[in-house]
């Protein structure tokens, strides 16, 4: 099958999930073509069947805003037309399905395609309720030919905030359990934890409805009982912040901050527990990425974050802000080895059991084959 992905290139989840969803099926055999504005971070290698197609955005002094929705429409036209796409998948609905739907319109009988829309979180929860976008997210989904969402959690939202009569299949995040698992790390793990300190980490990309200074809170608790240390990955908007309370709390020697890094299966392999404190997650991709490498989450028990941590088994969940809480569940298990050891088997059997990519992707191939099949509305 020919397929069209677009999706944001940055540090995130949905971003993330979109590369390593056409990685994928590439690998059997579908070719892909990414189109977005810059090269999405996770397509760092050459592979067969993958192509880039970079939206650019022609600049004219009467545009004081950039036209990037409508560039991307453009840019989807030209990919349509001349590699003949069977699908278009957009990954986050702002602006990229309306973006596909104008493409879509455009295009047919010259060159038709499906379109499917992903969702993946503040799209349905946040950005797409303002009253400027409702509307247009609304009608983009309605005109999809089909939804999916990346939990249950976001499934019931957007029944809820866009429509109770919208079909809306629910299609989780994944992980590749083969790369992402505990591998022996000595040099960083000399460098990270010398005297075999308790590692506590964090991975996002530091916007404020991750509360990452919650992280430096619950270690200040930790560290009544523990000589923890936290381990920050990431860079975003509250990183000086984040820098500034760990100074005033005089925590410097115990935080480490990583800033952006690739090679998240090797970093938290020397995790013992990953802190997800978000405020809203519709899933929580970077906890199931801790899992996959045999690491206990302790996250706040917040949209989809359910679907993926079971409380009591894998890790905990704790009501949002809880800081007490989320400490005494972090020091609970770095105390009790036994208890830490059937965390960790929980942890990674969650993963390849209900999430490792050969489960999930084919689920993909079979919803493109299914609307590829269904027959053009006249
Ligand atoms: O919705 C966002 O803020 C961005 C988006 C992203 O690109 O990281 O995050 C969402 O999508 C991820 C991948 O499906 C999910 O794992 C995250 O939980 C979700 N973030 C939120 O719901 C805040």
């Amino acid at each position: 099958m020919r397929i069209g992905m677009v999706c944001y290139p940055t540090y995130g989840g949905s971003g993330v999930m979109a590369t390593e969803l056409g990685h994928e099926l590439a690998k059997r055999g579908h070719s892909v073509h990414f189109i977005t504005y810059a090269t999405p971070m996770r397509l760092d290698r050459f592979q067969d069947n993958v192509y880039f197609h970079e939206v650019e955005t022609p600049a004219y002094p009467l545009f004081e805003f950039n036209l990037y929705s409508l560039a991307l429409a453009g840019k989807i036209i030209d990919v349509a037309k001349y590699e003949t796409l069977d699908v278009l998948h957009v990954h986050y609905a702002i602006p990229h399905a309306v973006s596909g739907f104008l493409a879509r319109e455009i295009v047919n009988g010259e060159a038709p395609f499906k379109l499917i829309t992903t969702l993946h979180g503040t799209d349905i929860t946040l950005v797409g309720l303002e009253p400027t976008y409702h509307p247009l997210v609304r009608y983009s989904l309605e005109q999809s030919d089909s939804i999916t969402a990346v939990s249950r959690f976001l499934q019931e939202k957007t029944l809820q905030n866009f429509g109770p009569e919208l079909s809306i299949n629910v299609i989780p995040n994944f992980v590749d359990t083969a790369l992402y698992q505990r591998c022996d790390c000595p040099d960083l793990a000399s460098h990270i934890k010398p005297n075999g300190e308790p590692i506590i980490m964090h991975v996002s990309n530091f916007r404020p409805v991750k509360r990452v200074m919650d992280c430096v809170r619950v270690l200040q608790e930790v560290r009544k009982t523990l000589p923890a240390k936290l381990v920050l990955v990431g860079d975003g908007p509250d990183r000086s912040e984040t820098e500034r309370l760990v100074r005033e709390m005089g925590l410097n020697d115990y935080v480490i901050f990583l800033g952006k890094q690739t090679a998240l299966p090797e970093i938290l392999s020397v995790a013992d527990l990953f802190l997800l404190p978000s405020q809203q997650e519709s899933f929580g991709l970077s906890a199931l990425e801790a899992l996959s490498a045999s690491v206990p989450v302790i996250a706040t028990n917040v949209g989809g974050v359910g679907e993926v941590v079971e409380h009591g088994a894998s890790g905990f969940l704790a009501e949002l802000g809880d800081i007490n809480r989320m400490a005494r569940y972090c020091v609970d298990l770095l105390s009790s080895p036994k208890k830490m050891a059937s965390f960790q088997a929980a942890a990674r059997k969650r993963a390849v059991e209900k999430f490792d990519i050969s489960l999930i992707v084919p689920m993909y191939e079979e919803l493109y084959k299914r609307i590829v099949e269904e027959p053009q509305p006249a």
